[in-house]
This record gives structure tokens, sequence and C-alpha cells, in this order.
């Protein structure tokens, strides 16, 4: 596995490569730019500009997560070719500096959702918490819930701007069924697959999170038959997933491991970590290790290592450790994902023994 850490640029995070450099283990820098919105132009002096700033520390830049997909291209709006032609524009900008996997999601109005950002957990640490009964009628509630909760930092999927418009939003979406968003994704594919294949860099879509429709918004990438029905859409291999077991691990009938057997030679991008999921349908992100929750996370290991996986992996959220919560991105700590990386390189590493497998 190539072990990768999600950056979100010079003076947009407080953890810094150097910081990052001390984690072993760690290869590349998943990163994007941060401050475009779905849509929007990459210019090529950007691109560079980030990329010489991860490699300059010796990382590789091979993974951009997101690449944000614009509404009216998830709506099926006439407009959606000329966002698809920009989106075309930025596949090929990044292949030139080393991008071979692009992360995305095709969740309509809302990326992950949850209904509290620092839930204390019984260790003192705190972490993202969702609660069913907290999800009411009015998203809005939970809209503001988020952003008072993030306070100053930005988080990929929740901006301000954006998010004023909800009544809009949700009105552009009111004929988009499950069938039609899907069609929609079927679209989009189709245009720039071609593409990802000239400039060999593979599409890895994100499941959903949490992993069943929320606020009567269809969401398509949620189980094993739902991402199956998409690679079969388009059936290139550039046509990839990002396997993200907290967003998938949220509906306890995911067989983890079994679509991880699955999938495997489709799935581009690993994110690992772990949830614990009460009885009531509530689930919150826990520690890596397996017994900490419902996700058995060594398990999820084993199964990318008896395939051989060499596709990129990172700890995906952790809880907030140690105080840092007052000066972190919610999720993105630094403590909790770094003990992450080295459980699962210790998990990785164990299997290894012997069998030379890197
Ligand atoms: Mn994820």
């Amino acid at each position: 596995m190539n072990m990768t850490w999600r950056w979100y640029g010079e003076g947009n995070d407080n953890i810094t490569l150097d910081h990052i450099r001390q984690i072993p283990g760690v290869m590349g820098i998943v990163w994007s730019l941060h401050d475009k919105v779905a849509g929007e132009v990459w210019e090529m002096e950007r691109i560079q500009e980030v990329a010489d700033q991860i490699t300059s520390k010796g990382f590789s830049t091979a993974v951009v997560e997101s690449v944000n997909v614009h509404d009216d291209i998830k709506i099926g709006l006439p407009s959606r070719d000329q966002y698809i032609d920009i989106y075309i524009d930025t596949i090929r900008k990044l292949a030139k500096v080393g991008v071979k996997v692009i992360c995305y999601n095709f969740m309509p109005v809302f990326d992950w959702t949850r209904t509290e950002l620092y839930k204390e957990l019984p260790d003192g640490s705190n972490a993202l918490f969702y609660e069913k009964a907290a999800i009411t009628d009015d998203p809005r509630q939970m809209v503001d819930r988020i952003l008072k909760g993030a306070g100053k930092f930005t988080m990929p999927g929740w901006e301000p701007e954006r998010l004023a418009r909800l009544d809009e939003l949700f009105a552009a979406y009111a004929d988009v069924t499950e069938d039609k968003l899907f069609d929609n994704l079927k679209y989009f594919l189709e245009r720039i697959i071609p593409v990802c294949e000239e400039s060999d860099i593979k599409m890895a879509i994100h499941p959903d999170d949490p992993a069943w429709p929320i606020f009567g918004l269809p969401r398509i990438v949620r189980s094993r038959e739902t991402i199956r029905r998409i690679l079969d859409a388009v059936s290139s291999p550039y046509n990839g997933l990002t396997f993200c077991t907290g967003s998938l691990g949220s509906n306890p009938e995911n067989d983890l491991p079994a679509m991880i057997r699955e999938f495997h030679d489709r799935i581009h991008f690993a994110h690992i970590r772990n949830v614990k999921v009460f009885e009531n349908g509530d689930f919150i992100e826990v520690s890596h290790r397996g017994k900490d929750g419902s996700v058995d996370v060594p398990e999820i290991v084993r199964a990318y290592h008896e395939n051989g996986y060499q596709g990129y992996v990172r700890p995906d959220h952790g809880r907030h450790l140690w105080g840092e919560e007052k000066n972190c991105r919610p999720g993105y700590g630094l403590y909790d994902r770094a003990l992450g990386v080295m459980y699962l390189l210790g998990v990785w590493d164990s299997l290894s023994q012997g069998k030379g497998v890197k």
C-alpha cells in the first residue's frame, strides 16, 4: 500500500509538510486547490505551485481530493457540457504534474453529513458524530450547526456561499430521482473517462456519507449493488472507486472486507477509518483500532494485502486529541491520523513478514 496524507495547503492547514515528513511511511500528499468552487477553471500556475511545494519535501503528488463536480452536471442541466469541458481541462493539467488519481463525489447538495463536530468520547477526546434523531426535516438547521462548529476553518462541500442558496439548490434537485442522478453520473463518466485513459488518471468516486439518502435527496454510492452498477456503467479501469470504510461502514449491512475482495482492482484510493455504530443507527468516529469500533480494520487491511494492493491509502478522519480541537479542522487533526497511519502500517507489515509484499 502507498500511504498518503490529506493536506489542505500552505496557509490553509496548521499541519505543515515538515510535520507530515516525520510520520513514518507517508509517501504522498493528497491535495487540491481548496479555494476553487465546483466548475471553476484551475490555472496551470496554481497547480504547478502546489505540486512544487509537495515535491520539494520529497512527497508524491499522485492523488487529488477533490475536483468537485458542479451541481449542473449532477442535476443534468444543458449547461453541464460547459462544466464537463472545464473538468476535462483540469484532468489534462493535473496529468502534467504527475497526478494519477482524482477522488470525487456525486452527492447532491451536501458532502458528508454529521450532527456534531466535537462529540466527547469516554476517553475525553472528541470526534464527529451523527445522531439520526437530530436530522430534522429542515436541512438549514444542520447547515447552521456545521458551519458554526467549523468556525474559521473551511470544509470541502460546506462552502457558506453555496449553502446560502440552499432553497434554490433543493428546488433544482426536486426532479432528480436516484435513476436520474445515476444517468447523469453515467453521462459525465462517458465524457471524461476517454480523457482519463489518454492522461493516465484514474477517477475514484467516493461513497456517500452516511450511506443512505438524507433530506429526500438521492444517494447512489452506498452499497455493493449501487457500486457494482456504477463500475459496470463504464467498464474501463479508469472508472474506479475511493473505498471509504467510514462512509460505507455507517451502514452495518455493508460487508466491507467482502466488498474489497470483489472490487479491489477498481479501488484506486482507500480511505481507512473506524466508526462505532450504535443500535439506534447513530454513529461516532473512533480510533483506527478495530476493537474500538464497528469496522474490523485488521480484516480490511488483510483484504487489501491478500490482493497485493499497490494503490493509495490514507487514514481518513481522526478524533481530536490532547486539546487540538481548539485549532484544527474538524476530523483533520494531527495526532489521531498519525496514530492511524502507524496502526495501518503495523497491520500491513505484520501480514508482510517474510512475504516480501511492500
Ligand atoms: Mn472518506
